[in-house]
């Protein structure tokens, strides 16, 4: 299929459990003419406690970077997994450009802020080791998990079940009056006079509208292998790779 936008966030290339084999399949079954890498692509935290570089990781590299050099525009906004390559914004890797964000018109004329969001994210913010010692405990779940539907396949129980995903929504919930991300990045848009944002970082993909202002999440590609596409009329889409 072909599209006008593709954005992807939390790839986390360097860990296990990047699911490298199916953004792939992903990258193969989209075509577009701009691809927007937004933020944790490559996990320099999680390497710093061990590296796990599979070929299909490197395949992603290569393909991301094949794409590029064959005129795709292509631009990576590191989030706070790789906030290391944050220094190098405005600089070309290969063909792909770093940007701290940016402003994206979409094909029906909005106005969208693309930023990864951890600066929304007020554990992220303002309690750096709670936010590092979460991430292993998020880590540890997501392997828990892989073995569960694993198991559930051995006993012929079909369906996919995240816990991950299931213990993020009750934590979520449960602090969300505090912790309210989707409220003060869609502030933090509206303020600046978009249409609407295009985020990552807290892993839950969806695309809605909070208060006049359309808040669209990438997902990742660790637990649920999401994408948010744009089609030529500028309508987005929210792609979940099986
Ligand atoms: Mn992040």
């Amino acid at each position: 299929m072909k599209v006008r936008s593709i954005f992807l966030s939390d790839v986390h290339l360097g860990t296990r459990d990047c699911q490298a084999e199916r953004l792939l399949d992903f990258l193969r079954e989209h075509e577009a003419e701009s691809l927007f890498l937004i933020g944790d692509i490559i996990d320099f935290w999680a390497m710093n406690r061990g590296i796990h570089w599979s070929p299909a990781q490197n395949t992603v590299v290569q393909k991301l970077l094949r794409r590029a050099r064959h005129g795709e525009h292509v631009c990576l906004i590191p989030g706070n997994h790789d906030e290391a390559l944050r220094e190098y914004h405005g600089t070309l890797f290969g063909d792909i450009l770093i940007r701290h964000e940016h402003h994206h018109v979409a094909a029906d004329g909005r106005h969208y802020l693309l930023i990864h969001g951890d600066e929304f994210d007020q554990v992220t913010l303002h309690h750096r080791w709670v936010a590092r010692w979460g991430d292993i405990a998020y880590n540890g779940l997501v392997r828990i998990n892989a073995w569960l539907s694993w198991l559930r396949r051995r006993c012929n129980r079909p369906g996919y079940w995240s816990l991950a995903g299931y213990a993020k929504h009750r934590v979520k919930s449960a602090v969300s009056f505090i912790f309210d991300f989707e409220k003060s990045i869609t502030h933090a848009a509206r303020e600046r006079q978009f249409d609407g944002v295009i985020c990552g970082h807290i892993h839950s993909a969806t695309i809605r509208d909070c208060e006049g202002i359309t808040y669209i999440n990438c997902g990742d590609w660790v637990d649920s292998c999401t994408a948010i596409v744009e089609h030529f009329d500028g309508r987005m889409e929210l792609i979940v790779q099986h």
